[in-house]
């Protein structure tokens, strides 16, 4: 089993915010290149002034589109050619209604950038690490793949899928010396909620209203710990939460509420 040389690349999709700027930022820290993928390329432009030329290049791309990640990965300098870690995190949930109300366009939208860019990213970084003979993945998943909650519906699926595809490709890389974790986080303040409720700000505010959330860096912080793992460590699963999350969307001390739920 190799570990993962310093020099080698983490590729982070959805870099352009939340956790993904967040794992970014961390593993730039350690002196990590990164590679940050998303759609949004003035917030990834942003993001290399911070860090710097040297440990980030922007890759604006959409997951959706399997030939476009594909291109862009085969275009990547030479000092980010070489991609040790894939953080497979962009992802989004649209509508809040229960499933009888949902759009179906939310449903696809969720569907194709969840499951599908989570495969495109996927399958066009695998044969690199195979070919090097070390590799991590790791996936953002969500506490909505096992606790249901109202209007969960098709994301909580999706990130059933992710979790579900975390351990089948994890069993089928046996013995290639690759590893594969799902992290799955509760509530976090991101711009999640505003992207749920199309970009109603105070409805997102009120979703953490009754506890505090986790932050990006919360889970920024779980990421960078099970990529520090020894070699013979693959950490399968994790799962965290704000400490006032109840499961689903429940808070301690208090119910849902109505403006939540609507
Ligand atoms: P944000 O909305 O803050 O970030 C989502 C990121 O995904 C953005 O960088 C966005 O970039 C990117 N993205 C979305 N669609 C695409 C696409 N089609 N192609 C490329 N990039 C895309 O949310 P979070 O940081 O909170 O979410 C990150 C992940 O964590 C998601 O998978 C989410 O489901 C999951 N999660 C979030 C939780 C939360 O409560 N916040 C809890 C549990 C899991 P751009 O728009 O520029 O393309
Ligand atoms: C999102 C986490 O708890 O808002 O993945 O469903 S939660």
């Amino acid at each position: 089993m190799k570990s993962i040389p310093q020099a080698s690349a983490a590729l982070v999709t959805g870099a352009s915010s939340g956790f993904g700027a967040a794992i970014a930022r961390s593993l730039a820290k350690e002196s990590r290149p990164v590679i940050g993928l998303a759609r949004r390329s003035a917030r990834l432009e942003q993001l290399r002034e911070e860090i710097g030329v040297d440990l980030f290049h922007p890759v604006a791309v959409d997951v959706r589109d399997a030939d476009a990640v594909a291109a862009a990965l085969d275009g990547l300098p030479e000092r980010f050619a070489d991609i040790g870690i894939l953080v497979n995190n962009a992802g989004l949930s649209k509508g809040f209604g229960p499933v009888q109300h949902a759009a179906s366009a939310d449903w696809q939208e969720m569907v194709e950038t969840n499951i599908n860019g989570v495969l495109n990213c996927t399958r066009a970084v695998l044969p690199r690490m195979l070919a090097a003979g070390y590799g991590h993945i790791v996936n953002l998943g969500s506490i909505a793949a096992s606790y249901p909650y109202l209007g969960g519906n098709v994301y909580g699926a999706t990130k059933a899928f992710v979790r579900q595809l975390s351990l089948n490709l994890r069993t089928d890389l046996d013995g290639t010396g690759l590893r594969v974790t799902c992290v799955e986080p509760g509530m976090a303040e991101t711009e999640f909620a505003l992207v749920r409720y199309d970009g109603d700000q105070d409805r997102a505010r009120a979703l953490y209203e009754n506890l505090t959330p986790l932050s990006a860096e919360d889970v920024a912080n779980a990421v960078v710990w099970c990529l520090a793992q020894p070699v013979h460590v693959n950490v399968n699963l994790i799962e965290l939460m704000p400490t006032q999350q109840l499961f689903g969307l429940g808070f301690s001390g208090a119910a849902v509420p109505e403006k939540v739920r609507k």
